[in-house]
Parts: C-alpha cells; sequence; structure tokens
C-alpha cells in the first residue's frame, strides 16, 4: 500500500510538472503524439482488460471526499435533488438501434455489480470506496450499440466554471467488466457530492474520468464534434491526457 501510494503521489506531481510542459508548443506536441500512441497503440502492449485492484470491507475510506462540482445549482438538477431524483432519467442515444430511457427504478433493477476500489484524482489524493450499479455493457447490449460506434460520451448535468462536465471512453473501458453506473456508495443512495444519482466509475483510469451527475450515454464513431473535440471537460479545457490509465 505504502508503494503503491508513493507511486500515485509521484504520478500526481508528474502530471503537475506535464501541465507545465503542457504550455510550451513543443512539449504539447509531444503530449499529444504520446496520448494518440496511448489512443492507437497502448491497448496492443498492455492488457487493458485487467481488472483494477479491488480492496476488503476494512479498506473503506472514512469520509469519500468530493471533487470539481460538489453541489450543482445550474438548470433543473436542484429541482431534482428536492424531488428526491425520483424524475430522473438516463438516456442512452447515438448510435444505437434502440435508444432507452431509463429511470433509477429502471437501473436499481438490472443485475448489479459491488465493487471495492481506490479512486485516484490527478491533484493528488485517493479514497477507496464500495460502489453498486449495473456494468454499463449490460445497458449497451440492451440498446443494441452500432458496428460503427468506437467512442462512448457520458453526459452531466452539471456546468463546471461555465462549460458542460463530459467525459469519453473507447469500448474497451466502456465494456470493461467493472465500469458500471453507480448509483450506491458503501451501500447508500449517493451523496450530492459524489455524483447523485449516478456517476461513472471507470476503474482503470484516473478520477477525472468517472463523470458524475449522469444524464446520457451517447455512442459515436468518433470525438471531433464533441464539445472543443478533446474527449471531455478537462481534456478540452486544460490540456489533460484522454487515455488516463493507471
Ligand atoms: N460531472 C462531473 N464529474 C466529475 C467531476 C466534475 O466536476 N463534474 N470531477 C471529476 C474529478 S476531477 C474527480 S477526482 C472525481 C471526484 O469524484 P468525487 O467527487 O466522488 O470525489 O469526479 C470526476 N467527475
Ligand atoms: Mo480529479
Amino acid at each position: 500500500m505504502k508503494r503503491r501510494n508513493f507511486l500515485v503521489a509521484a504520478g500526481a506531481a508528474l502530471v503537475a510538472g506535464c501541465n507545465r510542459i503542457a504550455e510550451t508548443n513543443a512539449g504539447k506536441a509531444v503530449l499529444d503524439a504520446a496520448d494518440s500512441w496511448h489512443k492507437n497503440a497502448q491497448r496492443l502492449l498492455t492488457s487493458r482488460d485487467a481488472l483494477a485492484p479491488e480492496y476488503p470491507a476494512s479498506a473503506i475510506s472514512p469520509f469519500f471526499r468530493g471533487n470539481g462540482s460538489t453541489d450543482p445549482q445550474n438548470g433543473d438538477y436542484p429541482r431534482h435533488v428536492e424531488e428526491g431524483f425520483a424524475n430522473w432519467r438516463l438516456e442512452v442515444t447515438g448510435l444505437v438501434a434502440n435508444p432507452l430511457s431509463l429511470s433509477l427504478e429502471n437501473i436499481r433493477k438490472l443485475p448489479q455489480r459491488t465493487q471495492i476500489t481506490r479512486h485516484d484524482c490527478v491533484e493528488g489524493w485517493s479514497a477507496i470506496g464500495q460502489w453498486t450499479g449495473p456494468q454499463l455493457s449490460v445497458l449497451l447490449d440492451a440498446a443494441e450499440l452500432r458496428d460503427d460506434a468506437r467512442f462512448v460520451i457520458f453526459r452531466c448535468a452539471d456546468n463546471l466554471n461555465g462549460g458542460d462536465y463530459y467525459e469519453s471512453v473507447d469500448l474497451i473501458d466502456a465494456y470493461h467488466p467493472q465500469t458500471i453506473i453507480a448509483h450506491s456508495l458503501n451501500g447508500q443512495a449517493l451523496p450530492v457530492r459524489n455524483g447523485a444519482p449516478l456517476r461513472m466509475r471507470i476503474e482503470r483510469q484516473l478520477g477525472y474520468k468517472h463523470a458524475k451527475y449522469l444524464t446520457g450515454i451517447e455512442a459515436v464513431a468518433s470525438l471531433d464534434d464533441v464539445g472543443l473535440g478533446k474527449g471531455g471537460y478537462w481534456e478540452d479545457h486544460a490540456g489533460y491526457q484522454w487515455y488516463a490509465g493507471i
């Protein structure tokens, strides 16, 4: 554990350093090249379908902090909080033969997976939590993903510094067995600070990929026309790498 924590801290320091490197044009070109290398070649060299470590209940952090948006005040979100999320819907759209619109009850009735995993944020903190929800693969199969789909976009209810938060993964992470749509943390409905009522868990990647306040899942062929084209809020606005594997 100590060694892993050190590695996470070292990784966070490296990312902080990378943001400075990214400010120079040459540095940016190198990082972009590395990112597309990740997108294209990394899957050939390492096993992208390996499982992230899972932990015993005794390892669960007493408090799972919130980060980024922790209490969205935009749009319909405050009304949904007041209603106890009774009218929340999750839409599955895009390159699918059978679009879905699911209530929280629909989602709780699907086959469920529970996993205790460690969340690593690039800002240099980690927390262990137990997450429960259906695998994303179950929804994608029910929606009948079309052959031309290559990426899955996660749409979020919150607006962070004026931009809509969103994220995306390729189909390897979309179909990874630990990629779930979590409605519960440590056996309780998600707190607002952790993304109520639904948030993604993308266990092989860093924290910013785990979209909170999930309203939509959209299958696309390319990321170019989504947001500013880099595949996520932090990718678009701060040059974070799209593939944030850990
Ligand atoms: N919709 C949305 N999802 C988000 C964020 C956010 O601000 N908005 N922050 C990201 C970051 S940087 C991290 S580390 C995790 C934090 O999850 P937590 O609030 O449950 O700790 O959510 C990620 N998902
Ligand atoms: Mo983060």
